[in-house]
């Protein structure tokens, strides 16, 4: 990860820029800056590489790092920020190898990537999934998210906009789909999806669901639980247009069934009162083969109203998605709430000042100026758990200039 320290170099030169014209107007922050002989000449010179200089450079700072921060410090086993610039693959921040390649159906335009990203604090963009063209990432079976259980605890996070939603169709009575995270296969899996509620050509407004399932009793202890006729799982209400943060949280129970749950949350709260009972009953979930999907489904998956089996491109998302990542733990509400509101928060700048030369210093034509500043990184506006005091540190970094009437300055 880049080390926010070293954005805190253009400031300094920005900085800098304003306080050149000191030297030749003696005005402005440092009003006791002399007119000296040839010293214009060389303030121009200056700012025009200072100029330059940020400009090809690392450009406005980039504090843009944080919501990263904070799920890597959760743990993630696999983390796609979905920032591609080619289709060639899905990053994968964590297991380098894991990756996820972007698809189409026959004859379909693949996602559109580096597209504007859904979280403002993380440093890159995001996929749009067109579902006319059976838009999808596949992900191979992993031993750390499908092939390497039995797993007692799983998340699944990430960040969606539809730009349109699964209806309901009134004529056979079923709600249709459009699949955000699938992993596993009919009987074993996560799913995270929309299904539709509203009739007609573009509702406004759908359901997502949170839902797990191990409906094999013949695994082991913890197994056969959820399946079709006593689904479990968390849902809530989505509408088209909307960013939201959605987070699936399977907290199972290897001893009692009645003792694991489905959590969902939405935007950083949770959507539904376990007292309902639908997400109650989760023990372990085994291997689950079946490979995985995001924003289509992967060879098959399971839904709280029935599957779908050995479909590639079925259920396609329309929209777009960002920062996707897995866990293998049940994380927390207050973690949740954290990522969600590190998503959004608001960022001030760094703190620049300037310890050397004191204020009124003057210096003839052709000197040497080794000129010090301090830059403290300032927290975040709105201070959130755990990372508010890690984010104030400062760093000294000597800018030394040299300029003369018959030669560039040199940094
Ligand atoms: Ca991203
Ligand atoms: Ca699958």
């Amino acid at each position: 990860m880049k080390n926010p320290d070293s954005n805190l170099l253009p400031w300094m030169l920005l900085l800098l820029l304003k306080l050149i014209p000191s030297f030749g107007c003696g005005c402005a922050r440092v009003p006791r800056y002399r007119r000296l002989a040839n010293m214009p000449t060389a303030a121009v010179i200056l700012s025009f590489l200072l100029s330059a200089r940020v400009a090809s450079g690392a450009g406005p700072v980039e504090e843009k790092a944080y919501y990263r921060e904070v799920v890597m410090a959760d743990g993630p086993v696999a983390y796609w920020p979905l920032g591609d610039r080619t289709v060639a693959v899905a990053a994968n921040l964590i297991e380098p190898g894991f990756v996820g390649t972007y698809a189409s159906n026959s004859g379909g335009k693949p996602p559109l990537l580096n597209v504007e990203r859904l979280v403002s604090t993380a440093p890159d963009g995001a996929a749009t999934f067109v579902a006319d063209q059976g838009n999808v990432v596949r992900f191979p079976n992993n031993a750390s998210i499908n092939v390497g259980g039995p797993y007692k605890q799983k998340t699944v996070e990430l960040w969606f906009r539809a730009n349109r939603l699964p209806a309901f169709d009134k004529n056979t009575g079923t709600s249709e789909k459009m699949l955000l995270w699938e992993q596993g296969g009919i009987a074993r899996g996560l799913s995270l999806y929309l299904s539709g509620t509203d009739a007609g050509e573009n509702p406004v407004s759908a359901e997502i669901y949170f839902y797990a399932v191990d409906a094999v009793a013949t695994d082991g202890v913890g197994d056969g639980w959820g399946g079709p006729s006593s689904p479990v799982f968390a849902v809530a209400k989505v509408e088209r247009g909307k960013v939201y943060h959605a987070v699936l949280v399977m907290d199972g129970d290897d001893s009692d069934l009645n003792a694991g749950v489905i959590r969902g949350y939405l935007n950083g709260q949770p959507v539904q009162d376990l007292a309902a009972g639908s997400g109650v009953g989760v023990g372990l979930l085994y291997n689950h083969s079946g490979a995985a999907g995001l924003g289509a489904v992967h060879s098959s998956t399971a839904y709280h109203d029935g599957n779908r089996d050995g479909t590639f491109f079925a259920d396609p998302f329309d929209g777009t998605i960002d920062e996707v990542a897995l866990y293998n733990k049940a994380r927390s509400a207050e973690r949740i709430k954290v990522h969600f509101d590190v998503a959004s928060a608001s960022i001030a700048p760094p703190q620049v000042a300037l310890t050397n030369p004191s204020e009124g210093a003057s210096f003839p034509a052709g000197a040497s100026v080794a000129i010090t500043a301090t830059a403290t990184r300032r927290r975040l506006r709105q201070p959130l758990p755990r990372w508010s005091s890690s984010l104030a540190d400062s760093k000294s970094v000597k800018l030394p200039v040299v300029h003369s009437r018959s030669t560039s300055p040199v940094f």
